[in-house]
């Protein structure tokens, strides 16, 4: 795995995840927002209120008796491909592997709004779970609209691949919203809220929201001009070959990649180049690998004839029609990465290396330990590439969450992170 954060803990699942059908638990991207929680499960217990007729507290036993369903689908984070973003964005630096594919058991989250009578006046859910905040940060909670959480795929889950949900993806249980990003996914669940308005929390108004149309890179938006990210967009990525490799003229290549949708699955095709886009072929899709929600491995193979530098590129779509785009939608966080998949492979030539990363930046002046690698270690910051009115908007968002910055060492901090952390460093 790629460790992007070691505390709180945020893992990249490697380009070979991608081979796997469904993603074993080593290989499962984890992001997490504050550390992960201990859940003692003698006092666990799921509460369900708010526009409801009967308030409920329901045991893990209480919902392994409730009807059990099953689906495959893939857990994707909003920000992933984030890192691909030009220019750059503040957050994880995501490049492909911020998702998995698994099979999800456990009950309809719609079976356990009905058990508690959910009101037609509800308009949205909002989850909570047993991860505490940071500092003076606010409490990761999420809403979804009460069409998908009566939706029949919208599940609690309790089983990962056939397990219980493992520790870092929220035992005991865990929302499944199949086709939509996976912020929404809230681990360690511990309370449902029936809201009869939208909820105006910071992880709601603040966070995870994108404008409604392409905007120009680096284009400035106040959440108010953005909307809540939901559905996934359909999505390939080819993972053999690799970038940079050497292929032999005349040599067969099995070109191998994954491709998925959100709302709109399931996918239907994928078309790929081996000529910097200038002809499109079908490749083959898994036959058995056909679900709504689940991720399609696909392949295609290809004898290259001439020596020369070749760019291979795969483009998905779903069931409504839907294609990736050729050029990226600059966004503000960096969400929705779905631009076609392309990979340049050298044919009758040498393997061409990536660049070597450069040596470890200075440490930070003053009292820059203590500010601000208290709640994280330094792999947070050195991934970033920011302007310095990104880092200073980086610092006021950090004291905001109770980090303890002197007066005289705020600038400093801002040189520092700007000289060492900007753009193209
Ligand atoms: C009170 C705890 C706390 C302190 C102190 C703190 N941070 Fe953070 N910081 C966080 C958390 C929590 C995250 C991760 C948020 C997430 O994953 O969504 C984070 C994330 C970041 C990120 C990633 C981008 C982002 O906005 O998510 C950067 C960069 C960063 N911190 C810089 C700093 C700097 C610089 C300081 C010192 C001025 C600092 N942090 C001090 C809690 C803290
Ligand atoms: N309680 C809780 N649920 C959470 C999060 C979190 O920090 N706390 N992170 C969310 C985000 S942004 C993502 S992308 C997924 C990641 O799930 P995973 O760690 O199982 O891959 O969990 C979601 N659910
Ligand atoms: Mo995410």
């Amino acid at each position: 795995m790629k460790v992007l954060s070691t505390r709180p803990e945020d893992l990249e699942m490697p380009l070979s995840g991608f081979s796997d059908y469904l993603t074993p638990v080593e290989h499962f991207f984890v992001r997490t927002h504050v550390y992960e929680p201990k859940v003692d499960m003698a006092s666990w217990s799921l509460k369900v209120e708010g526009a409801v007729a009967t308030p409920l507290t329901l045991s893990l036993d209480d919902l392994r008796k409730m009807p059990a369903h099953e689906l495959i689908a893939v857990t994707e984070c909003a920000g992933n491909g984030r890192g691909l973003y030009d220019p750059q964005v503040p957050g994880l630096q995501w490049t492909t592997g911020s998702i998995a594919n698994a099979r999800w058991r456990g009950v309809r989250l719609a079976d356990v709004l009905r058990k508690a009578g959910v009101k037609s006046s509800g308009v949205e859910t909002l989850f909570d779970g047993a991860d505490v905040p940071l500092g003076t940060m606010q409490d990761f909670r999420r809403s979804i609209t009460i069409k998908k959480a009566l939706d029949e795929n919208t599940l609690l889950a309790y089983e990962m691949n056939g397990a219980p949900i493992p520790q870092k993806h929220g035992f005991p249980l865990r929302v499944v919203v199949p086709g939509w990003a996976s912020d929404s996914w809230v681990k360690w669940l511990t309370s449902i809220n029936v809201l009869e308005k939208e909820w105006d929390g910071f992880w709601m108004k603040n966070a995870y929201r994108q404008p409604t149309h392409p905007v120009a890179p680096g284009t400035a938006l106040t959440p108010d001009q953005m909307v809540p990210v939901t559905s996934l967009r359909v999505k390939s990525v080819i993972w053999s070959p690799v970038a940079g490799a050497s292929v032999a003229p005349g040599s067969r290549l099995t070109i191998r990649g994954t491709a998925w949708a959100g709302d709109q699955g399931p996918v239907t095709g994928v078309q790929v180049s081996v000529d910097n886009g200038r002809t499109w072929r079908g490749a083959d899709l898994a036959r058995d690998q056909y679900t709504q929600f689940g991720w399609r491995q696909f392949q295609y193979e290809w004898v290259p004839r001439d020596a020369g530098y070749y760019t291979i590129m795969a483009r998905a779509n779903d069931a409504n029609g839907n294609t990736q785009p050729f050029e990226p939608e600059w966004n503000p966080s960096g969400y929705g990465w779905n631009v076609a998949s392309s990979v340049a492979v050298n044919v009758g030539g040498e393997p061409s290396r990536p660049a070597q990363s450069a040596s470890a930046p200075p440490a930070g002046p003053g009292d820059f330990r203590s500010a601000c690698l208290s709640c994280h270690e330094v792999n947070v910051i050195t991934q970033q590439h920011l302007t310095r009115a990104q880092w200073d908007r980086e610092i006021t968002k950090m004291t905001n969450w109770g980090a303890q910055v002197k007066p005289e060492d705020r600038d400093r901090f801002l040189d520092y992170l700007f000289s060492n952390f900007g753009p193209g460093k």
